[in-house]
C-alpha cells in the first residue's frame, strides 16, 4: 500500500454500496476463519522475531478515520511485515463504519499470511459481554438503513474469528486489556474464548487495567479486573516475555506503568486526549526485548 492506495480506500469507505461491504465483510471473515482454523482455534498469533523485520502496532482507534489514515500512510508503516492492531475499532467516533470498511479491506488485501493482524477489543466482544457506549450499530443504520442492521450483524458475527493475544516469541505479549490473574500457560490465554465464561481470562484480556502496587480487584468498569505487578510478573513468566502491549485506556499516546513491565498505547484522538501514538518496533527492538520506558522512548510514534 502507499498514501494513494490508502485516500483511494477512504473514498471508497464513504462511498460503498451495501452490496459492496456484506462482500468486503464476507471476504474477510472467510480469510478470519481458515487463519483461526490454521491455529487450531487458538486465539494466540506468534511471531517470530527472527522471520520480520518490523512490526507496527496500533491502538485503540474507536472511530478516529483521520489518525488511521495517519498512521497508514506513514511510509515505515507501508513497508512494515506485521501490523497489529490491539482492538476497539469502533464506537464513540462518527467514522466508525469507515473505519471498518479499512480495517477490513487492509486485512483482505494482506492475504492469508496474517500479515495484518486485527485484535479483539471489549468493544468487540461477545453476546454476553455488551459494552458501552455502543454506536456502531447506530452509525451502520444511519449510514446505510435497514440494510445496515444486517451488516452490523455480520460485523458481529465476524468478531468470533478474530484473535485476541499475539507473542512476540521472548519479546512481548500484545493484548486489548490485561492479564489475566489466574493463568498457569500460555495456553490459558491462547484458548480463553473457549472457556468463557466459566473462566475470567477471556473477560480479564479484553477488560482489565494495571495499577500500581500488587494483587488485583474487580473493575469499576464493571468487568474485568485492576491487577498488580505480581499478576503481570506471573503472565511475563508464563508467556516467556519481558514487556506488555496493550491499549483500552485513554491517554497521550503512550503510558508506561509497573516499573516499565507495561506500555498502554493509545491510537485514538479524542474525547480524552489531545495526543495519540503507535509503535514501530525495528529490527533493534525485535532482537532485543526493551522494557516499556525504552519503547515509549524510541519506538512510539506521537502526533
Ligand atoms: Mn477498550
Amino acid at each position: 500500500m502507499n498514501a494513494e492506495e490508502v485516500d483511494k480506500w477512504v473514498e471508497q469507505a464513504f462511498e460503498a454500496r451495501v452490496e459492496k461491504f456484506a462482500g468486503l465483510i464476507d471476504r474477510a471473515k472467510k480469510l478470519l476463519n481458515r487463519e483461526q482454523r490454521l491455529r487450531k482455534g487458538s486465539g494466540l498469533v506468534r511471531i517470530a522475531p527472527q522471520a520480520v523485520r518490523s512490526v507496527a502496532v496500533i491502538g485503540d482507534l474507536h472511530g478516529d478515520l483521520e489518525s488511521l489514515v495517519h498512521i497508514l500512510k506513514d511510509s515505515d508503516v507501508e513497508n512494515t511485515d506485521r501490523i497489529v492492531f490491539l482492538g476497539d475499532y469502533g464506537d464513540r467516533g462518527e467514522e466508525s463504519v469507515e473505519v471498518y470498511y479499512l480495517i477490513l479491506t487492509l486485512k483482505v488485501l494482506a492475504g492469508a499470511e496474517e500479515r495484518v493482524i486485527l485484535l479483539r477489543g471489549n468493544h468487540e466482544g461477545p453476546p454476553d459481554m455488551p459494552v458501552r457506549p455502543h454506536e456502531l450499530p447506530l452509525f451502520f443504520k444511519k449510514k446505510y438503513g435497514t440494510q445496515g442492521q444486517e451488516l452490523y450483524a455480520d460485523i458481529k458475527d465476524l468478531w468470533e474469528y478474530l484473535p485476541y493475544a499475539v507473542v512476540v516469541t521472548g519479546r512481548y505479549l500484545m493484548v486489548h486489556g490485561g492479564v489475566p490473574t489466574n493463568v498457569t500457560s500460555l495456553d490459558d490465554i491462547a484458548y480463553a474464548r473457549e472457556t468463557h465464561p466459566s473462566s475470567s481470562t477471556f473477560t480479564e484480556l479484553l477488560w482489565s487495567d494495571p495499577i500500581e502496587g500488587t494483587g488485583s480487584f474487580n473493575s469499576i468498569r464493571g468487568a474485568g479486573r485492576m491487577f498488580g505487578e505480581d499478576i503481570t510478573d506471573n503472565v511475563l513468566r508464563i508467556a516467556g516475555v519481558k514487556t506488555i502491549i496493550r491499549s483500552h485506556e485513554p491517554c497521550e499516546g503512550v503510558k508506561v506503568e509497573q516499573g516499565g513491565k507495561i506500555l498502554t498505547l493509545f491510537s485514538r484522538k479524542g474525547d480524552f486526549n489531545n495526543q495519540a501514538a503507535y509503535l514501530l518496533l525495528d529490527e533493534t527492538m525485535l532482537r532485543d526485548a526493551k522494557d516499556a520506558e525504552e519503547l515509549a522512548r524510541t519506538a512510539a510514534r506521537i502526533w
